[in-house]
């Protein structure tokens, strides 16, 4: 009677826990990430004007910040952080991009607002880079408010909140705006002293002012003129897609936090023949969470491998060091609001369990 009692509470147990298992595995994937699995590349729109977030290198392939996080998708999918496809797209072009269907997500300094939500047909994912606008203005004109460019003008760049926000601020102003079709045509305009302002978001005005063929003629005004929360986004058919993209992020974020870097991550890993308790205690159950091992479902819950994290942060690195490779050569040392909640910034992910 006892023995058959054990018996049957062992039975449930069991049937209990492969339910559980099952239903982690066994996610209904999206039309998108079958799409990215039979095609075994990732399409992403990207910019290719942006450097240090989006540009093509010399070698004719993009690099960049919001560029890794596209390898870091494309990592957590294939299990190749190389399998991506970049789409070049200027601001006016993003819209279309994402409701044709042409591009599987886009990771290019676009800031999430209610109207491109809404009308894009989006879901954006977490916010990579917190940014606001600023205007930028040659140094020897010895200004420091946007007011004192009253009867001159800015170059601003169409289809972007920037065009939408300068618009807003010099209401009133005797400032007329120069607006251009794609970043490299208003950069050129303000560089030839066709304008007397230079408007994007700050992290953007910081990169062209490190291509500047002198960076010390230019100067930054102090006035932040909105919030750009920056990040990736896809379309609004496939809500599981979504899931992978945010979990990602929020991966290479809880990997900072956790101190796993590419360089580190195999220690992090269990060890053949290291008890799960071992282990655990080893790295800490946040971690062996994270990094899907042991009994841990982790990726399982998004349909992609369990240990996705190990594979995206081998081969993209966690959030720092993406950050360090590209946005600490423009200039944009301080990390600021883009620092860990930990250290007083934004950044934080929620829980992976
Ligand atoms: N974050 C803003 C501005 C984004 C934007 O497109 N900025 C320009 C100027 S930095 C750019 O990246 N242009 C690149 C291009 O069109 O080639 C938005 O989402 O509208």
């Amino acid at each position: 009677m006892r023995k058959s009692l054990v018996f049957v509470s062992l039975l449930i147990a069991v049937l209990a826990l492969s339910i559980v298992g099952i239903g982690a595995q066994e996610t209904e994937l999206g039309p998108i990430t079958q799409a990215v699995l039979d095609r075994g590349e990732l399409i992403c729109g990207a910019n290719a004007n942006l450097v240090g977030f989006g540009v093509v290198n010399d070698a004719g392939e993009f690099e960049g910040f919001d560029i890794d996080v596209c390898r870091a998708v494309a990592a957590a999918i294939l299990g190749d952080a190389n399998a991506v496809t970049f789409r070049p797209l200027t601001g006016a072009e993003r819209q279309a991009a994402i409701q044709s269907g042409e591009i599987d997500m886009m990771s290019r300094n676009t800031t999430w607002t209610l109207s491109r939500d809404v009308t894009w047909g989006a879901i954006f994912g977490p916010t990579t880079f917190y940014d606001g606008q600023g205007v930028m203005v040659p140094t020897e004109l010895g200004i420091s408010t946007i007011e004192e460019l009253e009867g001159g003008s800015i170059c601003v760049q169409t289809g972007t909140t920037t065009e939408l926000n300068i618009s807003d601020r010099i209401e009133g102003l005797d400032i007329e705006l120069q607006v251009f079709p794609d970043a490299p045509s208003t950069w050129d305009a303000y560089l030839s002293g066709r304008c007397e302002g230079f408007t994007t978001d700050k992290s953007g005005l910081a990169a062209f002012r490190s291509t500047a063929p002198d960076p010390g003629a230019h100067t930054i005004l102090e006035e932040t003129l909105s919030k750009e929360p920056l990040g990736p986004l896809s379309p609004q058919s496939d809500p599981q897609f979504a899931e992978i993209i945010a979990w990602t992020v929020f991966g290479l974020i809880t990997a900072e936090e956790e101190g796993i870097t590419s360089q580190n991550v195999m220690d992090f890993v269990q060890q053949d023949g290291e008890s799960d308790e071992d282990y655990i205690s080893r790295v800490g159950a946040n971690v062996a969470r994270l990094l899907g091992q042991g009994n841990n479902p982790s990726g399982s819950y998004l349909g992609v491998a369990n240990d996705f994290m190990v594979t995206v942060i081998s081969q993209v690195g966690n959030y720092a060091e993406i950050y360090e490779r590209h946005l600490v050569p423009i200039g944009l040392d301080a990390r600021g609001v883009n620092a860990l909640w930990t250290e007083g910034g934004l950044l934080y992910a929620p829980p992976f369990r």
